[in-house]
């Protein structure tokens, strides 16, 4: 594979291929050097003031680290003037941002968790940038929220950044899944990885054991299978790996394979999952798709739902294609045997 710079990758993509008109190249140029620039941020680490808390609150009512807020601003004020977007929305931010009227509107929505596993930077662990583009769809004048609520599936580009040993941008355009290693010296990301693939068994799998209680049925038995070892009902030895930092974790998930799973469970139970299903879920499952694996909420594909607002969260499992259909064979019984129940007396 040649070592070619991400800007070259882009170019021989829109030359041979096509499928990467100038402002999708020129969007994911302007995000990959927004990228840079928090990557320099992420390893100051406690020599600049960018550690510790914000003392702010986002959306979700999560407190911010400074990094999640200097991250968003990065992004923000590198992709403003381009004109590539019409808006861009962030995990950090209630509501859209749209593109100053000073500045051409593009035709793109770009969405981003600035800073995806900030309980990881105060203890140095990978953290990440996770990124979706999705098309405005339809010529009416003006962005609304509207605009962004869109199934996974039309997204026209996805990837992330993490922040690790190394600073490697993973990327998909639909025509599978390149990884890009920063080479610091030249400043330039180097393709160092192009038609990822994840293999369709795995002995590992991602999820917080702590939560097993509160996890629905078939979510504890998949788990307990894999518990049970090779004298159990899948006949081999299971390996537990947990990063609290969904980048890293699906990072490894393309490098070498494995499930991930943030699951529904019982604590908020009107809730569908902790993860967002429009800047998180949605581009890691483009991602997973694209290199053979496959991502579902237990019932249905990621990509296929219908978002009904920006933030809304979803049931995550993703992965390796065989042992995610297990786990979603496994919700599919639990619905049957449901379903042949008899009515609850009233
Ligand atoms: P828990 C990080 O805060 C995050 O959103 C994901 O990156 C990660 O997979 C998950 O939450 C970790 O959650 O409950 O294990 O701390």
């Amino acid at each position: 594979m040649k070592r070619i710079s991400l800007t070259q990758y882009l170019v021989e993509q829109q030359r041979e291929h096509g499928r990467i008109p100038s402002q999708l190249r020129l969007l994911i140029e302007v995000v990959a050097r927004a990228c840079k620039r928090i990557a320099i941020s992420v390893n100051k680490g406690a020599l600049g003031d960018v550690m510790g808390s914000a003392d702010t609150e986002n959306v979700q009512g999560e407190v911010q680290k400074k990094l999640d807020v200097i991250s968003n601003e990065v992004l923000i004020e590198a992709n403003e003037w381009g004109g590539h977007l019409a808006a861009m929305a962030s995990e950090e931010m209630d509501t859209i941002h749209l593109v100053p009227n000073r500045y051409p509107q593009g035709e793109y929505l770009l969405l981003f968790d600035p800073l995806d596993g900030s309980s990881n930077i105060d203890v140095n662990v990978s953290i990440g940038t996770i990124f979706s583009v999705l098309r405005k769809v339809g010529h009416h004048h003006g962005v609304s929220e509207q605009d962004f609520l869109q199934p996974g599936r039309f997204q026209a580009a996805a990837g992330y950044c993490i922040y690790g040993p190394q600073t490697t941008l993973v990327l998909t355009v639909g025509d599978g899944v390149a990884m890009f290693t920063l080479d610091r010296e030249t400043g330039s990301f180097v393709l160092t990885e192009e038609n990822v693939q994840i293999p369709a068994d795995t002995k590992e799998f991602a999820v917080n054991m702590s939560n097993l209680r509160h996890w629905a049925p078939p979510v504890k038995r998949y788990i307990e299978e894999c518990l049970a070892g090779k004298d159990g009902p899948r006949g081999k030895d299971f390996n537990m790996r947990w990063i609290a930092s969904m980048v890293a974790d699906v990072h490894r998930i393309l490098c070498r394979g494995g499930i991930f799973m943030y699951p529904w469970d019982k604590r908020e139970p009107e809730k569908a999952g902790k993860l967002r299903l429009m800047y998180e879920a949605n581009p890691m499952a483009f991602l997973v798709e694209q290199a053979g694996g496959m991502a579902t909420n237990g019932h249905d594909r990621i990509m296929d739902l219908q978002p009904g607002k920006l933030h809304e969260r979803v049931s995550v499992i993703l992965g390796s294609k065989n042992e995610v259909q297990r786990v979603t064979d496994y919700h599919r019984d639990t619905g049957a045997e449901a379903a042949s129940q008899p009515a609850q007396a009233a």
